[in-house]
């Protein structure tokens, strides 16, 4: 009897920064055989970057197939797509101010991926991001839980960096989460922020805290500041990966995700970040956390920053 083996097949939209780097984790990880789509403008790109990273498959020994491309073809029957399709900030910018450009971008995606990948988990990471996963699925009309937005993973990651840095420690070894918009009012979490189990809170300072809190919020444009032209990439590229890994392996892992709220944390209708639990079904449940009182206060005003920001999408 012969087996067909079929490896997962990885879209990316978008072979700028974050989808070129991506690309090559992905390899890394073999994650999976990756079409790596950008426009026909930029096919030089992606097919550049594909071979390139084709090309180191003998010094790292990882057995992929990717490619570049800008036919939407190329992407039918992908398993999960990962869309970076965008423009991104310019230092003095505000992820908002991206919403008229990416608006049209995400659409046109959309509607592309609808017709080829109806059953693909969708991770969109093009800012502002809690506008352009809602229009994603409202465009695709795939399954809100097969639709998701990564934001979480990376601003979680900024602040347990600054939290172990802080403490003086391995920042795996800090679990803290970043709830809410991604966006200035996005709400680190540091009532269960804790170092091996032990709470932040007892291991530094108010003072302390309240500067890594300020600088979680701003990392995105400290970055943006200081290259100048484009924003951050290594670090989101990594953030959504480990989502689509837990998708394709099925490991049910606990990863801040901008997911669609049906009453959960009192809100729905909208995408926005919380625990969520991925695996093979996609956001397979949205966890409710407990918060302090401030945490509540500060998630509800990034909701309504969030509900408003969508409000205007006029979808
Ligand atoms: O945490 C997060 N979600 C954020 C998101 C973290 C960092 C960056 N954030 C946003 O991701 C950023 O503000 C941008 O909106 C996206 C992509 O950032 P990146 O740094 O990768 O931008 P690039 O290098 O400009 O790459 C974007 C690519 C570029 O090659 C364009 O030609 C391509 O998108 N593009 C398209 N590809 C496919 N289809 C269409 N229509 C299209 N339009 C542009």
């Amino acid at each position: 009897m012969t087996t067909s083996y079929k490896r997962n097949k990885i879209a990316l939209i978008g072979a700028g920064m974050i989808g070129g780097t991506m690309a090559l984790l992905a390899a890394q990880k073999e994650l999976g055989d990756i079409v790596l789509l950008d426009i026909p403008l930029a096919e030089g790109t992606a097919k550049g970057k594909a071979l390139d990273i084709q090309e180191s498959r003998a010094i790292d020994g990882y057995d992929a197939e990717i490619i570049g491309t800008s036919d939407y073809a190329d992407v039918t029957g992908a398993d999960v797509v990962i869309v970076t399709a965008g423009v991104p900030r310019k230092p003095g910018m505000s992820r908002d101010d991206l919403v008229g450009i990416n608006l049209k971008i995400i659409k046109d995606v959309a509607s592309k991926l609808k017709e080829v990948c109806p059953k693909a988990f969708v991770i969109v990471i093009t800012n502002p991001l809690d506008a352009m996963v809602y229009t994603m699925q409202k465009v695709t009309g795939f399954p809100t839980h097969m639709v998701c937005g990564m934001a979480g993973v990376l601003d979680s990651a900024r602040l347990r960096y600054f939290l172990a840095d802080g403490i003086g420690i391995a920042a795996q070894n800090v679990q803290a989460m970043v709830l809410g918009g991604h966006g200035d009012s996005m709400v680190p979490l540091l009532s269960s922020a804790n170092a091996g189990g032990v709470p932040v809170t007892t291991l530094l300072d108010p003072e302390t805290l309240a500067a890594i809190v300020a600088r979680t919020r701003a990392a995105g444009g400290e970055i943006v500041g200081l290259l100048g032209n484009g924003s951050a990439f290594y670090s989101p590229a990594a953030a959504a990966i480990q989502m689509a890994e837990a998708y394709l392996n099925d490991k049910k892992a606990v990863l801040p995700a901008a997911a669609y709220l049906n009453g959960e944390y009192g809100y729905d209708g909208f995408y926005f970040g919380v625990p969520t639990i991925i695996g093979a079904g996609g956001i397979e449940k949205i966890i409710e956390t407990p918060l302090s009182d401030d945490e509540t206060k500060a998630l509800a005003a990034s909701a309504g920053e969030v509900k408003s920001l969508v409000a205007g999408l006029g979808l």
